[in-house]
């Protein structure tokens, strides 16, 4: 069983090549699901699943017929029936000081050197939150449980949040366990639900409700738990009938009014690809190409 919300029909695997999510394509729809899959620890991420969660990720990025990423958690954890969209970084395995010691014996001695490890505390879930930030398409986080720490934040970072009514709850625990979001997590929550609520949210740890969440404007819109799935993937399938051009345009100038000169040169490298597809554009590289002056003449100066 993927999760119990999960309609087998509506969905083939991409790849079955995964240990810690899924991925799925819909048969009916060009879009996406990708789930957490380790509903035992509250669909924690452990490094493997962040490189999981990017692969897929990136995969649909370059389907060229695929138009909304619907991000979200299988469930119920067997031990005890509790649903999450994801708790964030698992801590039983999260990266330490970033030194190690190791007993090396060819020193002839019997201390322990310390050493240093390259990847220890890498912070790749951040790799994650640039990709659904910067890809041309929608991506949903569909919240059937749990959103909690890093978990809270990728849903932060989601174009739009849709949550279950019974089971979706939002919680940021960073500073309970010595880390922070001090970037899309918590700036760009400052941005959906103002800097005093923002502040509440890491300040006080405080649970939210999913109805609460809606009404503080970091969730379109809660469901019925049983109605999840469905209704994620009617989204997907009304946000694919529209222009793909309009879409990921409309993405990146939303984005662009908060990412400064990254989200000006994201915004810009679309609309050369747009004026690329003019015969203007293509006159200017015909004429390097057969040696002679291009004729812009030709061409109107809109207004
Ligand atoms: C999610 C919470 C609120 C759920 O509470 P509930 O329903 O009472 O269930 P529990 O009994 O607490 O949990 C069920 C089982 O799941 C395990 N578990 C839950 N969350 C995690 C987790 N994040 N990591 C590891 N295990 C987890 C429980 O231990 C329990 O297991 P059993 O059944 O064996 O007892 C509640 O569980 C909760 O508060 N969880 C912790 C949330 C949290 O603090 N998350 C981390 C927040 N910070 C980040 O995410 C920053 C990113 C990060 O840490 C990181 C990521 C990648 C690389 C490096 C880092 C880094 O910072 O170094």
């Amino acid at each position: 069983m993927v999760s119990e919300i999960f309609d087998p029909d509506a969905w083939e695997p991409v790849t079955d090549e995964f240990d810690d999510i899924t991925y799925h394509r819909a048969v009916d729809v060009p879009a996406v699901r990708i789930a957490f899959d380790r509903p035992a620890v509250r669909n924690a991420f452990r490094p493997g699943t962040v490189d999981e969660l990017y692969a897929a990720l990136d995969h649909a990025r370059k389907q060229a017929d695929v138009g909304c990423v619907l991000l979200t958690g299988n469930g119920p954890s067997e031990k005890d029936g509790g649903w999450a969209f994801c708790s964030g970084g698992d801590q039983s395995v999260r990266g330490g000081s970033g030194y190690e010691y190791r007993d090396d014996d060819e020193a002839g001695d019997d201390d322990d050197d310390l050493v240093r490890s390259a990847r220890a505390g890498r912070l790749h879930i951040l790799e994650v939150q640039r990709l659904i930030r910067f890809m041309p398409k929608p991506v949903v986080a569909v919240v059937p449980g749990w959103a909690v720490g890093g978990g809270h934040s990728l849903h932060v970072v989601c174009d739009m949040t849709l949550a279950s009514e019974e089971y979706g709850k939002f919680l940021q625990t960073d500073p309970d366990v010595g880390s922070f979001d001090g970037g899309f997590g918590s700036a760009y929550l400052a941005k959906q639900i103002g800097q005093k609520k923002a502040r509440e949210v890491f300040f006080r740890g405080k649970t939210y409700s999913a109805e609460e969440a809606a009404d503080m404007g970091m969730v379109n819109e809660v469901v019925e738990h049983e109605e999840l799935e469905d209704v994620a993937l009617a989204w997907a399938d009304e946000m694919t009938r529209k222009s793909p051009t309009a879409m990921r345009m409309l993405k990146y100038a939303f984005n662009m009014a908060d990412d400064g000169m990254v989200g000006q040169q994201v915004f810009a490298g679309e609309a050369t690809r747009l004026a690329y597809m003019t015969e203007e554009a293509q006159e200017g590289r015909d004429a390097f190409l057969e040696g002679r002056e291009p004729q812009f003449r030709d061409y109107p100066w809109h207004y």
